[in-house]
């Protein structure tokens, strides 16, 4: 278990020149002035799926920047591998803390629940922010709207392949909430284009070593392949390392999927891929920050309709819980990064 105390200060050169961007919201990076009636001084433990994910690491500098703003205090602490295993010392350890909430990143739907459970009986709210658990009263903090997530991932490789051939998925790893979700609103957007086949969805685990390897198997078994959506940014930016390297493959190969615009830039610029999704995981984390803290301050319950403020960000509403998911927020839609815009983003 690696543990991190973090400041705020590592947010304020990535947050300047995103600003402008419509679509990703604002950055401000102004004190919670809305929300006098928040408790000061709290603890919170940030569980990320790993503490090595430069993505992860982005959405833990929003988290962390939201609660110092409010007076708190933020404790990331992870494993370095995508597993549930990884993340149950972390939740025991924010209880022994008497931290009054957790923000996680579920590696696992299922498997964290018993250990949540117990962290909510010591009184710890419990928040989810881009990969959800099922687990009972929790809130999901969410990227953007699942389907639109999956559906228009396909939907931007369908328009660069001309609707047609062998497709593949280079995903995550294989237990991930938020990968698999996306994937099943995939091959529902599949559906629509009869002539693309997805042959293959493989696991690189988050982890740029596994997902090589996986990439390369996946080559090889498939010399064919006309597209590749790898909805991780760890994933797609190893293919699009590897691609960027082996040149050849670009005559009938194409990539897609969700990146960080900072590592995806050179890959971009080179002609290597031509579009990606992300949100703002910045924006995301605060987002969170903001919700675990008007939880813990018992400001809002985690019932649909309660609204409260995220500054620099807006007012946002508790949604219902719809099938297979509880109550949720929703940050915002996917934003495309093209040759046209990828520059202007550093995070
Ligand atoms: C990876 C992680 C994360 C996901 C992004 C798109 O960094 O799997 O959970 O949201 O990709």
């Amino acid at each position: 278990m690696k543990i991190k105390n973090r400041t705020a200060t590592a947010l304020a050169s990535s947050a300047l020149a995103t600003v402008l961007v419509v679509g990703l919201g604002g950055f401000g990076l102004t004190s919670a002035s809305a929300s006098g009636t928040l408790k000061k001084g709290q603890t919170f433990y940030l569980i990320p799926k790993d503490t090595l994910n430069p993505y992860e690491t982005l959405e833990d500098s929003g988290i962390t920047a939201a609660l110092k703003s409010l007076g708190d205090t933020a404790i990331v602490s992870s494993g370095t591998a995508d597993t549930a295993a990884a993340q149950i010392p972390s939740i025991q350890a924010a209880i022994q803390h008497h931290a009054a909430g957790i923000v996680i990143a579920g590696n696992d739907p299922s498997a964290l629940c018993n250990s949540l459970a117990q962290a909510r009986a010591h009184g710890l709210v419990v928040v989810s922010a881009d990969s959800d658990v099922t687990c009972p009263n929790h809130l999901f903090i969410n990227q953007a709207v699942t389907s639109t997530i999956g559906t228009s991932e396909v939907d931007l490789l369908a328009s660069e392949i001309g609707k047609s051939g062998q497709i593949a998925i280079l995903s995550a790893a294989a237990t991930a909430t938020n990968q698999n979700s996306w994937i099943v609103y995939m091959k529902k957007e599949l559906k629509k284009y009869p002539n693309m086949k997805l042959v293959s969805t493989v696991y690189g685990n988050d982890d740029p070593a596994t997902s090589l390897t996986v990439l390369q198997g996946l080559l090889s078994r498939f010399p064919h392949l006309r597209g590749i959506i790898s909805p991780t940014t760890v994933g797609i930016s190893t293919a699009a390392q590897y691609l960027d390297t082996h040149k050849s493959l670009l005559k009938h190969l194409t990539l897609t999927g969700l990146g960080l615009p900072s590592q995806m830039k050179k890959y971009v610029l080179d002609g290597t891929v031509k579009s990606f999704e992300l949100w703002n995981p910045i924006n995301l984390g605060r987002l969170a920050g903001f919700a675990v803290a008007n939880l813990a301050s018992g400001t809002i319950k985690i019932k649909a309709g309660q609204t409260f403020n995220a500054p620099g960000l807006g007012k946002y509403t508790i949604l219902k819980a719809a099938a297979g998911t509880g109550p949720s927020i929703v940050l915002g839609p996917p934003f495309v990064f093209t040759k046209a815009n990828v520059a202007k983003f550093n995070f």
